[in-house]
Parts: C-alpha cells; sequence; structure tokens
C-alpha cells in the first residue's frame, strides 16, 4: 500500500518491457506513485520472485516477496456468525422534529441539524458470498455519530424476532444455518433443522409470518422498513422515562419481488440488491427513510394485552401512531469495502444520555453479545480506532495498549483520579445515567407470563394481508416445507398454522399432499381473539405513489421504433425512474435512423427479472429474428408471469405470442411516443397483480 506522506516519484508512463530470458517488467512512470514495500522501501520489479538463474530455486532473502504472501495470507477476518454478507454506505440523519419534552438525546433537540450516519443492510443466514435474494430478514443497522457519543440502532427489516430470551440465539442460528454435518443447505431456511426448531419453538410463529411474507423477499434494500425491534426508553431532563419503538419508512414506499423472481435474480444477478444501492447512490438518487417514533407510557404498556418487552409482539401503527421526528439519506459509498463495511462494528450497547434499555431479554442479551464478537471480527479492543467506528465527537478516556493502538495518550496520567491534574474526569450531570427502574423479585429462569401468548399477533399479521399476499404465504410455506425430508416435522408446522388460520393451514396442508390433518397445537395461552386488521402491516397496501427509482427494461433490435424510445426515456426520467437498454448483443442496436444505442445488457444475460417493467420496442426483423430464442421468449414470458406491466410496440407482438403472454390490463400497445406516459401512469402500481391469481381478480375488481 502507498502512502500519502511518500514522496511521490514521477517517471515515464507505464510500460511493459520484456526483458530477455522472459523476465516481464512493468515499470512505474509519469504521475504514477512508486510501489513500496510496507517498509517504505522502493519496488524494481513485481513480477518476478528472486531466483538463483532463471528457472532456479527462489530464495528466502526475497523481502519482498514474502512480505506480499504473507499479508495476502492474512486479508481474510473471521466472517460475521450472522449478518454475514452486507452492504453499507454512508449518509446523514436530519432532525426534523425535536423530541427535548421526552429525551435528552443531543440528536433529537435541533430541527433542522444533520448528523453523520452509517448504515449496513444484510441477509442473516447466508455466509459473506451468498446471494442477495435469499428469503431471509434482512438486517438494518444504523449508526449516528452523535455529538454525545455513537448510537447504533441495530434493527431488521421485520419488527419481531423469533426468540424472546437471548440464550436461544445459538440454538436457532445453528438451526437457520447450514447443516452441521454436511455444510448445507447455504442461505436457506428450506431445511429440516430450521423447521424442526420453529416447530418445537411456538414463540417463533408471529415471526414465521413475516419471513413466509413478501418481506423476506425485499426488490431493493431502498424499499424496505427498518425497525428498532426492542422497546427501549427514552429519558428526559427532568429523568421521565417514555417507552419508545423505533421505526425506519422508505421515502419511496415498499416493494418486494415474488419468490419465483427471486429465485432467478440470485442466478441473474446475486449482488442485485448491492448494485442496486451502489447504483442509485452514484446516480444521486439518495435513498431515503424517515424516523418514525412510537411512544407509550408504562400505563399503556399495562393495558395492552401482550407484553411490550416481548420482542415477538408489535405494538399496531393504529393503536400507537408513528411520529416522524428525522429523516436518514444515504449519499456516499464507501471507498473500501473492507474498511467500512467489513469491519464497521454495531453494538446494541452503544446508546447515548437520553436513551436507555428496557429489560427485555432478549435486547440484554444482545449487548453482551455484540461488543464480544467485535474482540473476535477485529481481534483488538481497539477497534473503536478504526474510522467507521470511532466517534465523531472529542472523547477521552484512559483505556490503552493492546494490539493495533493508535491513539496513544501523551503525558504521566494514565489513571483517575491523579493528583497531576491530568486527563478527563467524569461529569456527573451531563454523563450518561442508568435510568433507575425499580427492580426486585427472586433468581429466576422464568418468563413473564405474558410472553406465553405466541399465535394472537401470528393471526393478526395473516389476517391484515390482501389475498395475494396470503397466497404467497401459503405458497412461501408450502415451498419450504416441501424441502423438509421430515414427514412429522412438516406436519407439526401445519398443527400450529391451524392455531393462526384454519384456511392457511388447509392451503398448505393441500400443496404439501398432506393426507391427515394433525390437530391444531395446543397454545400456551389462549388466543387474544378479535384483533383489528393492521393495514399498514401489508406492503401492497403501503406501495409507492411514483415509479420513482424503478426501473424500465426496454428490448430493443436493429430498426427499432426511435420515436418510441424516445417517449418511455422522457416520461421515465419525469418519474425519476431508469431505463436500461437490453439488446441481443451488448454491443447495442440501430434505431430506424441507423443511430447505434448501446445496451447494458446483452439479452441472453439480461433477464426481465432485472426490471420493474418492461417495454418490447423489437422491430419486425427482431422480432422475426428472435422469434425461437429462449432468452427473448423467457424475457417476456417472466415478465408475464411476476405480473409486471409490459408496454409493446406492434411489431412486438410475435414476441407475445411465442411467450403465450396474452395482453391483459397490465400491457399497453405504444402507437405514439406519448403512450409511454400513461405506461408509466400504470407501473405506478407496481404489479398488474390480477393476472396471477383469481382471489386477486376479485380482490381487484371489488376496488
Ligand atoms: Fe444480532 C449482528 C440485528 C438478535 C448477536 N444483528 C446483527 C446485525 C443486525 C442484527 C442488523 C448486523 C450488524 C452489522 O451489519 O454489522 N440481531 C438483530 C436484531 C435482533 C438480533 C434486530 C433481534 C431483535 N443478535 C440477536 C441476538 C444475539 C445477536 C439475540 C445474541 C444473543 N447479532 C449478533 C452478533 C452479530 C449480530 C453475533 C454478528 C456480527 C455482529 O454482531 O457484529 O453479535
Amino acid at each position: 500500500m502507498t502512502q500519502d506522506s511518500h514522496e511521490k516519484t514521477r517517471l515515464a508512463d507505464l510500460e511493459i518491457e520484456r526483458g530477455r530470458g522472459g523476465e516481464y517488467h512493468q515499470t512505474a512512470g509519469g504521475d504514477t506513485t512508486v510501489l513500496t514495500t510496507q517498509q517504505g522501501t522502493p519496488v524494481s520489479d513485481d513480477q518476478n520472485s528472486l531466483k538463483v538463474g532463471a528457472p532456479g530455486p527462489t530464495l528466502m532473502e526475497d523481502f519482498h516477496f514474502r512480505e506480499k504472501i504473507f499479508h495476502f495470507d492474512h486479508e481474510r477476518i473471521p466472517e460475521r456468525v450472522v449478518h454475514a454478507r452486507g452492504f453499507g454506505a454512508h449518509g446523514y440523519f436530519e432532525t426534523l422534529d425535536t423530541l427535548e419534552d421526552v429525551t435528552m438525546a443531543d440528536i433529537f433537540q435541533r430541527k433542522g441539524e444533520k448528523t453523520e450516519a452509517f448504515v449496513r443492510f444484510s441477509t442473516v443466514a447466508g455466509n459473506k458470498g451468498s446471494a442477495d435474494l435469499a428469503r431471509d430478514v434482512r438486517g438494518f443497522a444504523v449508526k449516528l455519530y452523535t455529538k454525545q457519543g455513537n448510537w447504533d440502532l441495530v434493527g431488521n427489516n421485520i419488527p419481531v424476532f423469533f426468540i424472546q430470551d437471548a440464550i436461544k440465539f445459538p440454538d436457532l442460528i445453528h438451526s437457520a444455518k447450514q447443516e452441521p454435518d454436511r455444510g448445507f443447505p447455504q442461505a436457506q431456511t428450506a431445511h429440516d433443522n430450521f423447521w424442526d426448531f420453529i416447530s418445537l419453538t411456538p414463540e417463533s410463529m408471529h415471526m414465521v409470518m413475516w419471513i413466509m411474507s413478501d418481506r423476506a423477499i425485499p426488490r431493493s434494500f431502498r424499499f424496505m422498513e427498518g425497525f428498532g425491534v426492542h422497546t427501549f426508553r427514552f429519558v428526559n431532563a427532568e429523568g421521565k422515562s417514555t417507552f419508545v419503538k423505533f421505526h425506519w419508512k422508505p421515502k419511496q414506499g415498499l416493494q418486494s419481488v415474488v419468490w419465483n423472481e427471486a429465485v432467478k435474480l440470485n442466478g441473474a444477478d446475486p449482488d442485485f440488491h448491492r448494485r442496486d444501492l451502489w447504483d442509485a447512490i452514484q446516480m444521486g438518487d439518495f435513498p431515503e427513510w424517515e424516523l418514525g417514533v412510537q411512544l407509550f407510557d408504562e400505563e399503556f404498556a399495562e393495558k395492552f394485552p401482550f407484553d411490550v418487552l416481548d420482542a415477538t409482539k408489535i405494538i399496531p401503527e393504529e393503536e400507537v401512531p408513528v411520529r416522524i421526528v428525522g429523516r436518514l439519506v444515504l449519499d456516499r459509498c464507501v471507498d473500501n469495502f473492507f474498511a467500512e463495511t467489513e469491519q464497521v462494528a454495531f453494538q446494541t450497547n452503544n446508546i447515548v444520555p437520553g436513551i436507555d434499555f428496557t429489560n427485555d431479554p432478549l435486547l440484554q442479551g444482545r449487548n453482551f453479545s455484540y461488543l464480544d464478537t467485535q474482540l473476535k471480527r477485529l481481534g483488538s479492543p481497539n477497534f473503536t480506532h478504526l474510522p467507521v467506528n470511532a466517534p465523531r465527537c472529542p472523547f477521552h478516556h484512559f483505556q490503552q495498549d493492546g494490539h493495533m493502538a493508535f491513539h496513544n495518550p501523551k503525558g504521566r496520567a494514565n489513571y483517575e483520579p491523579n493528583s497531576w491534574g491530568e486527563g478527563p474526569r467524569e461529569d456527573p450531570k451531563g454523563g450518561f445515567r442508568t435510568y433507575p427502574a425499580r427492580e426486585e423479585g427472586e433468581k429466576l429462569r422464568m418468563r413473564p407470563e405474558l410472553f406465553a401468548d405466541h399465535y394472537s399477533q401470528a393471526r393478526q399479521f395473516y389476517a391484515s394481508q390482501t389475498p395475494v399476499e396470503q397466497g404467497h404465504m401459503r405458497d412461501a410455506l408450502v415451498f419450504e416445507l416441501s424441502k423438509v425430508e421430515t414427514p412429522a416435522v412438516r406436519a407439526r408446522v401445519v398443527a400450529h398454522l391451524r392455531v393462526i388460520d384454519e384456511g392457511l393451514a388447509k392451503g398448505v396442508a393441500e400443496g404439501l399432499g398432506l393426507r391427515d390433518m394433525p390437530d391444531a397445537a395446543d397454545p400456551a395461552r389462549p388466543v387474544v381473539e378479535g384483533l383489528p386488521p393492521s393495514p399498514k402491516l401489508s406492503i401492497l397496501r403501503n406501495g409507492p405513489e411514483s415509479f420513482r427509482g424503478r426501473k424500465i427494461g426496454v428490448l430493443i433490435t436493429d430498426g427499432f421504433d426511435a420515436a418510441l424510445l424516445k417517449g418511455i426515456e422522457s416520461a421515465a426520467k419525469a418519474e425519476g425512474a431508469m431505463v436500461e437498454l437490453v439488446a441481443p448483443e451488448v454491443g447495442g442496436a440501430a434505431d430506424d435512423a441507423g443511430k447505434v444505442h448501446a445496451a447494458k445488457q446483452k439479452l441472453a444475460g439480461g433477464p426481465s427479472v432485472l426490471y420493474d417493467a418492461v417495454a418490447l420496442l423489437v422491430s419486425k426483423e427482431g422480432a422475426a429474428r428472435l422469434s425461437g430464442d429462449p432468452a427473448a421468449r423467457d424475457f417476456v414470458a417472466d415478465a408475464f408471469a411476476h405480473a409486471k406491466f409490459i408496454a409493446f410496440a406492434e411489431t412486438a407482438r410475435p414476441l407475445l405470442d411465442q411467450a403465450g403472454a396474452t395482453p391483459d390490463d397490465g400491457f399497453l400497445l405504444l402507437g405514439k411516443p406519448g403512450d409511454a406516459e400513461d405506461f408509466v401512469k400504470l407501473c405506478r402500481q407496481l404489479r398488474y397483480w390480477a393476472r396471477t391469481s383469481a382471489a386477486a381478480r376479485e380482490a381487484m375488481s371489488a376496488k
């Protein structure tokens, strides 16, 4: 690695020389910086190791070779035991509403103030190299570099969790990850161990409803919600405590893909979510979320039918509205994936004055785990010295030494109090003070009584979904349980489903070919009847108002109608949507005036799953050329099957015929350039669900 402090040597432009005996040299020149060893010694040859004679043995003496290989051998650090695959970006949080009445947290004191932020999104079960579209929870971890220290909100895109007590976390994760004897399946919960554990752990039923919903296959990190999950405390200057739940709401609405699309996306572009975030930020279309808080007091907590400290429960937004207090904008990609995204260390125990924990036993356990894991991953208690983890506010303490300590205090005093008048002292008034909650009781391994309710909110979640979403949940359960090889485990899951919704249980049993319906599971506490559906829990009821930030894939072939493409491009631009060209060759296609338009994707490598909607602008000759082409047929057939809106030029009709895609109200014939505006308007609905099922047609006609 070169250091800025090194004097740059100006030499001739980079050139490659092939010397006698085949030695191979690449030399620095012009503005190029000279390559050095880690010790700063200039390197003369980075292509050949030092040998005795041309074919001779390599010499131990070659310090440059040894240092280079030594460093390479140690490049990897342990991947995260969960959430290994992630993608991060920088941005800022802007306070939109002050919360001084309920919290003294500095970040909520001044309207309009911006605070630096770093966010890492992730999947949970898969290894670092797994694919983005796994059916999984997405991590939504936010580090806010506030003026009073780093506040980490280490959340997920689902507001509840599988388990209630952190002591079960290793069991949950072991069951979800690869089975230990065979080392597979990768990034999937569709296997025996997971469903065995789940079926023996009824507290997971609410979360199971969420992960079987389309929340677990988001279209983009940009279009998903985030949740702090636990109930936290806000504490104000008078020491008064208010309970709080945190919500991140995507500015561009919610959107997910369908399962068949997810499966294909994992092959077509395993980095689909990373690329999407990277591209959006690079293009200046900065992803944005609003931060909302649900605030409630002890009195509400007492009368709420569930325990607010139970992480398997939500408080419906209809019951305690979400008050928007800020916004989060991601406006800068990382410069170096390893230094920032890989080495960022989130910790639930990173809180600031004005925010405090509650007795949620999952949160309490997490507070140990996150600090502990960073030492393993990052190898030194000095991981806070890494720029991505360091506070932006001044910090002073007496923690010293250790591996890689590079902020080393000067002076004599390394303890306090001291007589030398040196170093920082604690601040009894402004420093962090734990909320003095009154606690008493016997030491027990027990959970509060209300934690025994395992099904009521699972039922409420299912009842809050549209028929389309309910169908997806049924299909997801059938898919997952079909991969379970032990019939008794499948039956046990269906037994739980019977308590949640008989219709769902029946549908899953049918899908599995389960001949004998198992008895319904026996709930530890009676299910709370009559919980009203919560429309906020549905993705389809909370979609975007515009097609902004979405992508249209336009299939072109030589001789296509340039005016129609222009129409699509200007309608998309006006909406804030993107257009990407797909052609039989990546070199692109010539329009009807002979102008060549470069393609972003070659048709055979750019399937329609990459797009939110498609337009077929193939010419008459192009349609003839693509007749019988499997990639062209799949492009259209998949867009059709995935309920996407499809625009087409009349000349492209043969492509529809060969894909068996009979035009319905989700199609738009582009007669003239202006028609593209109507197409983009249609696209705001994202999908033409009526195409997919009778239930969806019924629901749409009832609207
Ligand atoms: Fe966790 C990582 C979210 C329960 C132990 N967790 C991790 C990350 C997220 C979450 C987003 C990735 C952070 C990053 O991007 O670096 N975890 C959650 C949520 C939970 C939860 C929302 C429940 C409400 N986690 C949980 C429990 C434990 C852990 C109960 C242990 C008792 N989680 C970890 C960990 C990880 C982690 C082992 C792995 C890497 C890391 O922390 O930094 O400590």
